[in-house]
């Protein structure tokens, strides 16, 4: 769709920026906290790129105020941080630890006095290590009412001065990558497994939403989708097909149950006939209905270009961990589809393809598909950065990458799509979870790298002045008169 003129970013818009606990806060065994998957999983031998792990991160733990300094001299307008359930519950259930409350009411607490609207992930996939001992964490039934217990808390505590929040992150991620490659915690491959624990993941993402409803009165609750559109390789009717696959099966399975309640109708008759379906208990249909999610979350970072793959086709590809460009394999369900290179498209380091269009294709889908809106709680660019003589950091790849996925959502937004906020992410640099500390998303530069955590000073980069023009104009500026 083209526009005589765009319309303008809305007064409210939430420019702001993103992280997650383990991979900023370090400080994983201080002032009482419990151990949680992560911080076990990464010691195991290979299992993070170099061995990498959020022992120390970026230290966010104990340098939340010289953080929070930056995002206010930035002009930041929200803050999206998770919470991590092992510092409130150290054994997932049980005893409560004040300590652990206590550092998010500071944190919280600075973010207002800047005038920084915080927005709380309280799941973004530190599940407490006693949990995966004690029931298998999202495998039993028992996990739906521990989070219950421990969202309530959350909400019951912050809820007077946080009105966003964000359920779960990226579930099709954490149970994918958990339970179907087996390269997150637990690192099981077995799809019945999966299919089950995403099930109960659903059941508790459900079960919060209510909860909060009914605690945070005037507030918004969504969980974040990590979404990428699906594209056909060319207009061969068996291609589309299998880009209709892609679509119902990496993200209407989840989408349609957080807005609707509901599985896809195909994904489910498949899964049946392969004896993958997760086992419906009485009330779980109704309770997965009845909760309502106040806007979808949208984590964007690239579309999946995909075509026909038969029954005995290709499996799990290997995936870049390394950013060696091009080391990505392909990567499909036999009889689904299978991901191919979309030749109009470039790729990071990591293979991601950089696809600003895919952006407003996705907005578009969910508004038109939910009639929800959206708060984009994630977009950036992972890239190697260099720090050069006088402290710079010259990202101007990722200021390009940045603008050109803002100029879509202003598209998006000119379509008619409800876009609450622009999250990136990130805002420091941070662990990558399987990728090290190489690969780089932050608008300010931490000296840290694999070998250790240096001096950790924080460099503004220059994505960090170019964003404060954005934000400060609400919308693009002219990039030659700054
Ligand atoms: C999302 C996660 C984030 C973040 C981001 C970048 O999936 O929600 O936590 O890590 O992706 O991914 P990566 O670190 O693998 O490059």
């Amino acid at each position: 769709m083209e526009h005589k003129q765009l319309k303008p970013f809305p007064e409210t818009f939430m420019w702001g920026s993103a992280s997650a606990a383990y991979q900023v806060e370090g400080a994983w065994d201080q002032d009482g906290k419990g151990p949680s998957v992560w911080d076990v999983y990464t010691k195991k031998e290979g299992t993070t790129f170099k061995g990498t792990n959020g022992d120390v991160a970026v230290d966010h733990y104990n340098r939340y105020k010289e953080d929070v300094q930056l995002m206010a001299e930035q002009g930041l307008k929200a803050y999206r941080f998770s919470i991590a359930w092992s510092r409130i519950y150290p054994e997932g259930s049980g005893q409560l630890n004040e300590a652990g409350l206590a550092f998010y009411d500071r944190l919280i607490d600075e973010l207002i006095k800047h005038n920084i609207e915080p927005i709380i992930t309280v799941y973004h996939w530190d599940v407490p290590q006693e949990l995966m001992n004690k029931y298998g964490a999202w495998e039993s039934r028992d996990i739906i009412e521990d989070f219950d217990k421990y969202c309530r808390t959350l909400f019951t505590r912050y809820g007077d001065r946080v009105k966003y929040w964000v359920s779960l992150n990226e579930q099709n991620v954490f149970v994918g990558l958990g339970y179907r490659s087996g390269i997150h915690p637990p690192g099981v491959k077995n799809l019945k497994r999966m299919y089950q624990a995403n099930h109960i993941a659903n059941l508790a993402n459900a079960k919060v939403i209510n909860s909060f409803h009914e605690i945070v009165k005037d507030g918004k609750i969504g969980p974040s989708f990590a979404y990428s559109p699906a594209y056909s390789s060319d207009s061969h009717p068996k291609n589309i097909l299998a880009a209709e696959n892609a679509e119902e099966f990496n993200s209407h399975w989840w989408m349609d149950i957080y807005a609707w309640g509901t599985y896809p109708q195909a994904a489910w008759s498949y899964l049946e006939e392969n004896g993958l379906a997760p086992t419906i208990e009485k009330g779980d249909m109704e309770l997965l209905k009845s909760a309502k999610p106040d806007f979808m979350g949208l984590n964007y970072y690239q579309t999946m270009t995909v075509e026909h793959n038969p029954l005995d086709g290709v499996g799990l590809g290997k995936i870049n961990t390394s950013g060696k460009k091009g080391t990505t394999e392909s990567t499909g369900v036999p009889g689904l589809f299978k991901t191919t290179n979309n030749p109009f498209l470039d790729a990071t380091d990591w293979d991601w393809a950089i696809d600003p269009i895919g952006l407003r294709i996705g907005l578009r889908r969910i508004v038109n598909r939910y009639q929800l809106p959206v708060l984009i709680t994630e977009n950036g660019l992972g890239a190697f950065d260099t720090l050069e003589e006088n402290d710079e950091v010259n990202d101007d790849y990722r200021i390009d990458y940045l603008e050109s996925h803002i100029k879509q959502i202003q598209g998006a937004i000119s379509d008619g799509v409800k876009v609450l906020g622009y999250c990136t992410w990130s805002y420091t640099d941070l662990l990558s979870w399987l990728n090290g500390y190489q690969k780089r998303y932050g608008f300010v530069y931490v000296d840290r790298d694999e070998d250790g955590p240096k001096d950790l000073r924080r460099i503004k980069k220059k994505s960090y002045f170019w964003y404060k023009d954005v934000m400060i104009a609400n919308g693009l500026v002219d990039r030659n008169n700054h």
